[in-house]
Order: C-alpha cells, then structure tokens, then sequence
C-alpha cells in the first residue's frame, strides 16, 4: 500500500489518491486510515482546480464500503428472481467462475457468441476499471456489443459533430467571463467545483443565466433564471440563432473562416421568432429578448452545456444548437469564452491500443433498450447478461420491462458488484467488487481537464476483487489467454500507462497527476481548435440531417396529453452518484410539485401520491414547492426500489423512446398523472393504497 506519510505507530496513514466516480470534478483526495480502517476521506490539492474540498457524498464513502450491503463474497442465487430479499448461497470464488465459464461456454456452443450480452456503463468511472480485460473477453468471445448510450449520447453527438469534441474550457477559466449561461446543468449538485467560479465571476461583475425548469440553488442567485419547459431548449436556442442573424449580430467574419453550414442552420432558425420560441418553452418572451442582447453584447460569454437539456426527443439537436452558440456569435479566442461540454476526450489516449483484440461487427444492442432486448431479440436471443459498472434495475428506462427482463427464468445473469443492488436480486451468480479506495485505477475528469492516479488506501474489503482480474481469470478458464496480458490492476495500470506518451505517463507515476500537451486550462481556438476532419466547425452536417428523423434543428412537440399532462424529470441530487450510495437513504422519497399542481389535486406537503401512466406508477410522498415551473414534476434520479413505498422509481414511468440524434435515453419525456393516495405507512412493500375519494381515478 503506498502511502504518503508512511505507517506510524498507531498505524496511522494517508494516502494519496483520487475519485473516480462519474462527477466531472474528479477531485483528489487524502485518506486517513487507522490500523487498517478508512477514518477519514477529504480533499487534497494535488489537483488545483477542486481545491481541496469535495463532496459530502465521497466524504461518507465508508458509509459505503463498510455497509451492510456490501458483497463480501460470492454467492449463487437460492430463490426465485427479483425478491426484495433474495436468498443467495456463499460459494469460492473458483466454483463461481469456474460456473460463469461453464456457463457461458454452453451458451456460446448452443446460440453463438451474441447470445452473450456485457452489460457495464461508468462504474467507477476510471480507465483500468471499465475497456480492458473486459472488453477483450467479450471482443474474443464475440459477444453483442453494448452500445453505452444512457448518458451523454446526444450531446456527445454534438459535441463531435459539431467541433470534433474539442477541448472545452475549464472551471476555474469562468472567473474570467463576463456573461456565464448555466444551460441544463446543476453544478450545485452535480459538479460542485464549477459554483464558486462562477460566483467569484459575479462578485467581479459577470451576469449570469440559468436556463431550467427548477429553480436551482444557482438559479436563485441568476440575473436571469428561464424556467424553460422539460425538451423545449431547441426552439430557445434557435431563437437566439434567429436573432443574431436576423440582427447583423453574427459574426459572419468568424464564420467564414473557421466554419460550414451557417447558412442551413440560419434557415433551420428562421422558423423561430422570440415570441414562438417563448411560448412553446412557457417563459417570458421579453426576459428571452435580453438573454438575446446580453449574448451578443458581452465577452467573455461562456456557456455551461449540462445533461438535463439532452435527455428528451429533441436533446440531440437541442445540444447541437446550444453548442453552436458562441460560434454564430463569435464568442471564441478569448480566455472565459465559448463553452464547456465534457473533457473527457481532452487527453491523446488510445483506449483501443491497450484492449488489444479487434471489436468484431457483431450485433449492438443499445443499452437504453434492456428490457425490450431481453425480449425482442432473435437470433440468437439474448440467453447470458453479464452486469459490471452498472445498476440497471435503478438506471435504465422502462424499469418494469427491465424487471420482466431480467426475471426470465432461461436468462443467466452475473452481477458484478460492490453492494446487493436492485439488479443484483435477479442475478444467478453474484461476484463481489472493489471500490476504488481497495484498487489502482486512474481517473480522468470531464470538468477540470485532469488525469489521476488512483491507488488503493485499504485491503479490499471481504474477498471483492478488482474487474481486471475477474475478467482476466475468466478469459483463462475459457481458454482465451492471449487477450490480455496483465492479471492484475497494479499490472494493468503500468500496461495502460506504458502505452500514454511520456509527458504524461512519467508526472502521472511521479506526481500522481499530469498535465495534457495543451495545458490544463486551453483557451478554444487559440490552444485548440476543432478536431473534424477539415478543423472546421461544422453547423450542418447532412449525413446527420439525413439520418435524424424529423431532420436537424425540427422540434418535435411535447408528448403530453390529457390524460398524463406532467412532465417527470429526474434529475441529479446530492446524495447519490447515478444510483451509486442509493442503498444509504433511508427516508422514503418525495416528488417535488409545484404548488398549482399540488391544489388542483388536493395534495399538501408529506401525502402520499400515485404518479402513473400507461408503463407503470411511482407511489411516493409530495414536497410542495414554487421552485419548480407548474406543469413539471420531479424525482431523484438513482433512487433504489426501497425507496419509494410500491417499489418503483422513476424509471417506471420512462419510455425506452430514443433521442432524436445518438440513440441516447429520453428520461424527461415522462409523461403522467398523480393523484392523492390515502397514506399508507411507510416500510413494507406490501402496502396496499386506497384512493382518496377525492381524486378517485378518471375513467381512461
Ligand atoms: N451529486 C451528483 N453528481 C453527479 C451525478 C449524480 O447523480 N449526483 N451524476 C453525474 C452524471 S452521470 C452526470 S451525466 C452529470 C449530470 O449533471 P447535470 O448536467 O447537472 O444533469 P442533471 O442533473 O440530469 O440535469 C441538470 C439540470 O437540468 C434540468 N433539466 C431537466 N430537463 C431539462 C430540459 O429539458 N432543459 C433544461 N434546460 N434543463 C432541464 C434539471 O432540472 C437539472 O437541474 O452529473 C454528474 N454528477
Ligand atoms: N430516471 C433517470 N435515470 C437515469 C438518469 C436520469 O437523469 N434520470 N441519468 C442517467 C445517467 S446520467 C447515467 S450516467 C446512468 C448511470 O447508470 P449506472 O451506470 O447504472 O450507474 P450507477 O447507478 O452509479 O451504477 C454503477 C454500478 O457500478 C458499481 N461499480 C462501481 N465501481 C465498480 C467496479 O470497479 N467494478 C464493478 N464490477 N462494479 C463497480 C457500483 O457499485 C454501481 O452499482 O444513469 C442514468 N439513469
Ligand atoms: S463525487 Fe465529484 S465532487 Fe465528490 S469527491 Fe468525487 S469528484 Fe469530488
Ligand atoms: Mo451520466
């Protein structure tokens, strides 16, 4: 165990590491530990821009790996799927491989290798953890391939299409701005680093918008806070478009010079005056009006593109036309200008160099569509599902198909992870896994442009193991040795690194962290430029256009009806990364209403309350508020099924309806109704609700 002060008597250390979780902060930490025992986790400032805070959530992480729903080993399930308690045996860790092996190869002899199915999203988010010996097993075992579009699809898309996912500027560079929009994201909650730049650029005179429909913690302290209805920032963003056309306040110059297809997307933009534009995203048209101005007049204007505008039918080209912002007006070159997207791809990594066995074109199954897969897919339908760095019972849409999914009685499932998740009570074999404070791993941020080592501060917990030798064991007993080389996460890590050029591989051994070529702080079009094939922005790409549905930059109208009128959104709060540390609420969820919405259906502060639709029903307590814009409901994401008194969340009442460019999730296209349940005491699932005679249910 590497430790930075070494063991004293008391058996007292520090070690220096990083989190890895999916955050863009990517904060480096300092961990205490006593005579083996995490007793205490905190910032550290090897990486400057966190600072040496973190979160309240990565503070309490023992909470986590210490807790009572650790897996500590192996097990092979007893009962039937899916009970809230299922019954599992202990067995080796040799006899549950050496099952999985058997099992697999039976399925692969029988149906082909794409009756296999990996299924993994970010996990611990690190680069030793997630497309190493695990993306070489299923490679060589020519399993479907898993198309990873629950998150980030469409504005990756964009980002790509666009600019060829350039660099974006960092936190700590909005101090500089003059104009900041905070547009679909909350970095109050889900990337906390972000909120004292932008305060301290207010406190030198900045201007800040938010645009969302919850007044957020940041909205509260906007100049302008545009309460925009779930899925309408495209009309919002092409009016903006408009209007810098329209008013010579495009700056054609730049454009001519550094971009293509201004000229379709002024055409695409046209159709949007401020006051339709207003009006379908039910906000104030004259507030707009001076979002309008504000943006063309002032510099450094920076734009915060976060997740929650992607994740409807229109957040492809809503990203896309948020996105292309500071290039109609010009707003580049200049420190504190332009946007901020994800960084992820801001260092020259090959992931492809160190998995080491071709991607084979067999069949891609998009993750958002796990439930209908289960069922719909022939030949070979899917018979083995192998989940690692993924809950998605919690996380997927259409929970209740992910369920009967997941329930079938010819489907083998491995769940591979830290904590008895909700999906880990369908699986067949539960194998015990690391967290990364027992592991090396190395994090990269998606905010601050930072690459950090990872490395173990405690012995693992139980008999977990970390996923490349897992995966690596398994490749052995299938008799695919050859896939990859190292079998440790220590082996794996000098692997990968070896492979990075060596300004980067040497600081990351040395210093525990490293710098890119370009700096960690580039200013767009200056320190980098875009990465398409001719360095050109590109505003308009026909492939896409044709590719897309409707076509780019086309609104498609809100999915609500009579019958299901609110819009469910579940975004990011503080207490849980995705679904990761769900296990730790305890109390019982609550919808957030705005007042209106509550009155008309006789709900008050602590009811409890059905939301349904034609999918499923989410039965949770109400949280009366004017922070949210009438119309629009919301829910935690992440929450775990104990946490809602019927068990089911919010994904219940998701479609598996797909964006309209990347294939990515439309989790705030739920549309539904609540009404008042009589309370029913919270803790046994088996509650029965009665419906108040008020708000009996509607004939439909
Ligand atoms: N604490 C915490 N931090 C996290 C995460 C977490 O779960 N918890 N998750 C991490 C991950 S995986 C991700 S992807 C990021 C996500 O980080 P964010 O981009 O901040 O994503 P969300 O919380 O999904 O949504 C952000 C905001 O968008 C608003 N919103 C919803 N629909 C719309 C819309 O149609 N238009 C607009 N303009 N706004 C809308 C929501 O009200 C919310 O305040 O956060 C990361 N950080
Ligand atoms: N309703 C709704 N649902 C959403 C969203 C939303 O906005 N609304 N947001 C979506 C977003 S942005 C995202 S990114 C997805 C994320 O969805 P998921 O990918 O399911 O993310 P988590 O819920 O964090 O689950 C990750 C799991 O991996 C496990 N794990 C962590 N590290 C390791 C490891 O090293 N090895 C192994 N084997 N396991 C490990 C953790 O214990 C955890 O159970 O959720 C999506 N779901
Ligand atoms: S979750 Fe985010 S804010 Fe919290 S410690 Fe990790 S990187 Fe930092
Ligand atoms: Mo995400």
């Amino acid at each position: 165990m590497a430790t930075s002060d070494g063991n004293d008597h008391r058996g007292h250390a520090t070690v220096d590491t990083a989190c890895p979780l999916d955050c863009p902060d990517s904060c480096s930490l300092s961990v205490t530990i006593e005579h083996g025992k995490l007793t205490g986790i905190d910032g550290s400032t090897r990486q400057a821009e966190t600072n040496g805070y973190i979160c309240g959530k990565v503070r309490r992480f023992d909470r986590r790996v210490y807790s009572d729903d650790r897996i500590l080993r192996p097990a092979i399930r007893q009962g039937p799927k899916g009970q809230s308690r299922p019954k599992f045996k202990d067995v080796t860790w040799d006899e549950a491989l050496e099952q999985v092996a058997t099992r697999l190869t039976e399925v692969r002899e029988r149906w082909g290798g794409e009756a296999i199915l990996p299924f993994s999203y970010g996990g611990s988010n690190g680069l030793v953890s997630q497309d190493t010996s695990d993306a070489a097993l299923f490679r060589r075992l020519g399993a479907s391939r898993l198309s990873r579009t629950v998150c980030a699809a469409p504005t990756r898309t964009a980002a790509r299409t666009l600019y060829g996912e350039m660099p974006s500027i960092t936190p700590s560079d909005y101090t500089h701005s003059q104009l900041i929009v905070v547009w679909g994201a909350n970095p109050s909650e889900s990337g906390i680093h972000l909120v004292p730049y932008i305060r301290e650029a207010q406190r030198k005179g900045a201007t800040l918008v938010v645009m969302d429909p919850r007044q957020t913690k940041l909205a509260l302290k906007a100049d302008i806070h545009l309460p925009v209805r779930p899925g309408t920032d495209l009309p919002v963003a092409l009016a903006l478009h408009r209007h810098l056309f329209e008013h010579g306040l495009a700056d054609t110059t730049f454009l001519d010079e550094h971009a293509r297809g201004s000229e379709r997307l002024r055409l695409r933009a046209d159709a949007w005056p401020i006051g339709r534009a207003a009006e379908v995203a039910g906000i104030d048209a004259t507030a707009l009006e001076e979002v309008a101005d504000l943006y063309a007049r002032k510099s450094p204007a920076v734009i915060r593109c976060g997740w929650g505008l992607e994740r409807n039918r229109n957040g492809g080209s809503a990203a896309l036309a948020v996105l292309a912002l500071p290039a109609v007006a010009g707003k580049f070159g200049v420190r504190g200008g332009g946007y901020s997207m994800s960084n992820s791809n801001a260092w020259p990594i090959d992931r492809e160099r160190w998995i080491g066995a071709e991607e084979s074109p067999t069949r891609a199954v998009n993750m958002n569509h796990l439930g209908r897969a289960l069922f719909e897919c022939q030949a070979p339908p899917i018979k083995a599902l192998f989940v690692y760095n993924c809950n998605p019972v919690a996380t997927m849409p259409d929970q209740n198909a992910v369920a009967r999914g997941l329930s079938r009685d010819d489907l083998f499932t491995v769940v591979f992870d830290q904590v008895r998740t909700d999906t880990a009570a369908y699986a067949d074999i539960i194998l015990p896994a690391t967290t990364f404070l027992e592991t090396y791993d190395v994090a990269k941020g998606y905010g601050p442009i930072s690459l950090q080592l990872v490395q173990p501060a405690i012995d693992t917990v139980g008999e977990a193991r970390p996923n490349v030798e897992v995966f690596a064991d398994l490749a052995a007993r299938l008799g695919l040795v050859d896939t990859w080389s190292a079998n440790t996460e220590a082996e794996a890590l000098l692997q990968i690194t070896n492979m990075m050029p060596n300004e980067i591989r040497i600081p990351l051994h040395e210093a525990g962290t490293a710098t890119p070529p370009m700096g960690a702080a580039p200013i767009q079009f200056v320190d980098v430029q875009p990465r398409t094939a001719d360095k050109k922005i590109e505003l308009f790409n026909e492939a896409l256009d044709d590719e897309t549905p409707e076509g780019l930059y086309v609104f498609q109208p809100d999915p609500a009806s009579d019958d299901y009128p609110l819009a469910l959104i579940s975004p990011a709060t503080s207490r849980t990364i995705c679904s990761t540390l769900g296990e730790l609420q305890s109390e019982p969820a609550a919808v957030e209403m705005h007042v209106d919405d509550a009155v008309e259906r006789d709900l008050s502060n602590g009811d409890t309350v059905r939301l349904f639709n034609d999918q499923g029903e989410v039965h949770c307590l109400v949280k009366v508020t004017d922070r949210i814009r009438k119309g629009t409901i919301s829910l935690p994401k992440g929450l775990w099924r104990k946490s809602t008194l019927n068990g089911s969340t919010a994904n219940a009442l998701v479609p598996d309806t797909l964006t309209d460019i990347g294939g990515g999730a439309c989790f705030n296209d739920a549309r539904v109704q609540a009404e008042r349940v009589l309370a029913a005491s919270y803790k046994g699932r088996d509650v029965t609700l009665t419906v108040s005679a008020a708000t009996a249910p509607r004939a439909h």
